[in-house]
C-alpha cells in the first residue's frame, strides 16, 4: 500500500516536473531551430548555451552576433530574413562613422549598436558576459535562459596564406574566399565555462546541438574545457541536427571550414564530429542512405525534412524530434 502511494507520488513527481532543454547554438541556423521549439515547449524550460567565438571588438564596441540572435529572436526583434541584427534597423550611425574613416564592413545597425553600446557599458563597470546577458535578456523582456558557453575570452581565428584573421574578418569582410589551413579556437585552454553551463547540461532532460557550423558555433562550445565530460557524463538524450544537406551546407561557411579541417562534407562528416558526445544524429531525408554509417558509429539516427524555410517548417522539424525521442 505505502509503496503503491509512493511510486503514484513518484509518477505526479515526473509529470508536473517541466522538461528541462538546453541547446548548445549559433546564430543563424540555431535560431531557426530554436524559433521552432520555443514555439512547442514553454520559453522557461528552454536554456541556450550561446557560442562566444564569434565575438568580436570594432570601434570599441563589444559584439556577441550569436548571444544577440537568440536573444533578439526570443525579444521579437530578430531581422528573420537575414538571421542577425534586429529587423527594419537603419544604419545612419554607421554611415557617419564611415564619414570619420572608421572601417563599416560588419554592418552594425543603430538599434543593434545600442545593445553594443550597454554591453561594453556594463562589462567596463566590471559584470561578467553572462551577468551583462542577463540584465540585456531581461530589459528586452526574454524569459528563456540564454548563458555565454563562457565569460573568458574566445576568439575563433582562421589560419590562411596570409596568416591567423578573426572568424568575422573571415567571413564577413573577405566573405570566405582565403583557403582554410586551420582554425583557433584562442583563448579556449585557459577558459572555464561560465556558471550554469555545466548544470545545464547534467540537469537537463533533452540535449540539442541546433544545425549550426560544427567548427565555428558547436566547436567552440564543446571545446570548452568540462563540456564534453559534461555531455559525456548526463542522463539527457543529446541529439544534433544536421546543417549540412547533400553535399553543402544550408547557408554560410561550414562546408569550407569542415573541408580546410579535413572532414567529409556530409552529414556523416558531422555525426563523425560528434560521434562521442551525442546519442541520436538527424539527418535529411534525401541523405537517408548514410543512416546505417551513422549507426555504425553508435548513434542513433533519425531521417527527416530538415530544411526550414519557414514557421511551419520549424514547428514541424521540433515537434517530431520531440516525438522521437
Ligand atoms: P551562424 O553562427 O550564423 O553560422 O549560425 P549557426 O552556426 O547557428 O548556423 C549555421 C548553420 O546552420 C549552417 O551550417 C547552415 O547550413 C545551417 N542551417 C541554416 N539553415 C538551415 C536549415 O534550414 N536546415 C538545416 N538543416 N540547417 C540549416
Ligand atoms: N553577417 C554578415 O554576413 N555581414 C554583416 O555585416 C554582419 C553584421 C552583423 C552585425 C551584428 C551581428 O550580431 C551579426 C552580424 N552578422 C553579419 C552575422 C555574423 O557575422 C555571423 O552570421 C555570425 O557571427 C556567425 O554566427
Amino acid at each position: 500500500m505505502w509503496k503503491e502511494a509512493q511510486i503514484n507520488i513518484f509518477y505526479l513527481y515526473l509529470a508536473a516536473r517541466s522538461t528541462m532543454i538546453t541547446v548548445l547554438a549559433g546564430g543563424t541556423g540555431s535560431a531557426k531551430f530554436v524559433r521552432g521549439l520555443s514555439k512547442i515547449v514553454p520559453t522557461d524550460e528552454i536554456t541556450i548555451i550561446s557560442n562566444v567565438g564569434d565575438n568580436v571588438e570594432l570601434l570599441g564596441l563589444y559584439i556577441c552576433p550569436d548571444i544577440d540572435t537568440i536573444m533578439y529572436l526570443f525579444a521579437g526583434l530578430l531581422d528573420q530574413r537575414r538571421g542577425w541584427g534586429v529587423a527594419n534597423d537603419t544604419f545612419k550611425a554607421l554611415n557617419m562613422l564611415r564619414e570619420y574613416g572608421f572601417e563599416t564592413w560588419f554592418k552594425l545597425g543603430d538599434k543593434d549598436l545600442a545593445t553594443h553600446i550597454q554591453r561594453t557599458f556594463l562589462l567596463k563597470q566590471g559584470k561578467t558576459l553572462s551577468e551583462v546577458t542577463e540584465v540585456l535578456c531581461r530589459s528586452l523582456g526574454v524569459r528563456a535562459k540564454i548563458i555565454p558557453s563562457s565569460n573568458s575570452k574566445i576568439e575563433t581565428k582562421i589560419l590562411t596564406r596570409k596568416g591567423k584573421i578573426h572568424f568575422q574578418e573571415f567571413w564577413v569582410k573577405r566573405k570566405a574566399k582565403d583557403r582554410v589551413l586551420a582554425v583557433i579556437y584562442e583563448g579556449i585552454e585557459q577558459a572555464e565555462p561560465s556558471p550554469g553551463v555545466i548544470e545545464s547540461i547534467l540537469e537537463a532532460d533533452k540535449i540539442f546541438f541546433s544545425p549550426a557550423n560544427p567548427v565555428t558555433s558547436i566547436g567552440p562550445i564543446i571545446n570548452v574545457p568540462g563540456v564534453k565530460n559534461a555531455l559525456i557524463e548526463t542522463k539527457a538524450t543529446v541529439v544534433a541536427i544536421t546543417p549540412i544537406i547533400g553535399k553543402a551546407p544550408v547557408s554560410g561557411p561550414a562546408g569550407k571550414l569542415m573541408k580546410g579541417l579535413g572532414y567529409d562534407v556530409s552529414p556523416l562528416g558531422v555525426a563523425q564530429i560528434y560521434s562521442d558526445l551525442i546519442d541520436v544524429f538527424v539527418l535529411d531525408t534525401v541523405d537517408a542512405r548514410l543512416k546505417s554509417k551513422i549507426e555504425q558509429l553508435g548513434i542513433k539516427c533519425i531521417a527527416t525534412s530538415t530544411l526550414m524555410a519557414n514557421l511551419v517548417d520549424e514547428k514541424r522539424l521540433a515537434r517530431e524530434i520531440l516525438e522521437h525521442i
